[in-house]
C-alpha cells in the first residue's frame, strides 16, 4: 500500500476545482509578484494581510481607514497608495500594521483556496524554509500556481517544481499528475539561472516594460527570508512554529 503523501501542481486558479478537497495543505504561489511581496512584507515586520479578490472590496476597507493596496495589470490602481512591489513593504511605516491587498492573480488564488485546511504562501524568497516545514507535515500538498488571468505561467510552475523536487527527494512524497512531473522538469532546467530561463517569459516581459526589472531580480532570488505566511481566519499572518 502507498504510504507516501502526494505533492501535486495545479497550474492556474481556474483548474483548482479539479484538485480541491484532495489536499490538506495548499501552497499559493505568485512569484511575480504577489506572494513574493507578501513574503517581503512579513520579513519586514508587517502584522497581517487581508487578501481580497476585488478592487471594490479593497476600496471599502480603505474607506473604513485600513491601509489598502491594489494592483491591476502590474500597476497601482488609482486612489491606492501602494500595489504589489515587494519594495513598497520595506518602509518602516508598515511595521506592526495590518494591510488589505488585492492583486490581479495572487489574491484570486488565495480566495479560491480559502476553504482548504491549511493555506500557506510560497515564493522563491522563502523556498528553503517553506520546503523544510512542508517536509515535516504528514499531509497531501497542492502547489497552486496563480498564473496570469487563468493562463499557465512559467515562474510559478518552476517554483512549484522546486517544492515537488524537494519533497519527492525526502522519500515521503510522490507526484502522480503530469502537471507536477512537468513542473519538476521545468525547475530542473531553470534552477541554475532563473533570470536567464525566464528571459522571454510573458510576465517578465510585461513587468520589464513597466520598468520593474529590480522587482523581477528580487523576486527571482531564492531564500531571502524564513517567513511562512499562513491564512488564519481570513487573514495572512506569519506562522511561527512553537
Ligand atoms: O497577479 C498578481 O497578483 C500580480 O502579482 C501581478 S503583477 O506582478 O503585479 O503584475
Amino acid at each position: 500500500m502507498e504510504t507516501r503523501k502526494r505533492v501535486e501542481v495545479c497550474f492556474t486558479p481556474g483548474e483548482y476545482a479539479y484538485f480541491k478537497n484532495e489536499f490538506e495543505i495548499v501552497v499559493v504561489i505568485d512569484v511575480l509578484r504577489a506572494t513574493s511581496a507578501i513574503c517581503a512584507a512579513f520579513d519586514n515586520g508587517i502584522a497581517s494581510i487581508i487578501p481580497v479578490p476585488t478592487v471594490e472590496e479593497a476600496w471599502e476597507y480603505k474607506q473604513k481607514g485600513f491601509l489598502a493596496g491594489a494592483e491591476r495589470k502590474g500597476q497601482i490602481v488609482e486612489g491606492f497608495d501602494f500595489g504589489n512591489s515587494p519594495f513598497s513593504y520595506m518602509k518602516p511605516d508598515f511595521k506592526g500594521k495590518e494591510v488589505v491587498l488585492t492583486t490581479t492573480n495572487g489574491t484570486k488564488s488565495l480566495d479560491v483556496a480559502k476553504d482548504a485546511e491549511t493555506v500557506v504562501v510560497g515564493s522563491f524568497l522563502n523556498l528553503d524554509h517553506l520546503n523544510q516545514w512542508l517536509a515535516k507535515q504528514d499531509k497531501n500538498i497542492l502547489c497552486l500556481c496563480s498564473g496570469w488571468q487563468d493562463k499557465f505561467n512559467l515562474e510559478d510552475t518552476i517554483c512549484a517544481g522546486a517544492i515537488c523536487e524537494h519533497l519527492i527527494n525526502t522519500g515521503n512524497f510522490t507526484s502522480t499528475e503530469d502537471s507536477s512531473i512537468s513542473a519538476k522538469y521545468l525547475y530542473l532546467s531553470a534552477k541554475d539561472n532563473y533570470m536567464g530561463f525566464l528571459k522571454s517569459s510573458s510576465h517578465r516581459r510585461r513587468l520589464k516594460n513597466l520598468n520593474l526589472n529590480e522587482d523581477i531580480k528580487y523576486c527571482l532570488t531564492p531564500n531571502q527570508t524564513a517567513v511562512i505566511p499562513m491564512m488564519k481566519d481570513g487573514k495572512l499572518v506569519n506562522f511561527i512554529e512553537v
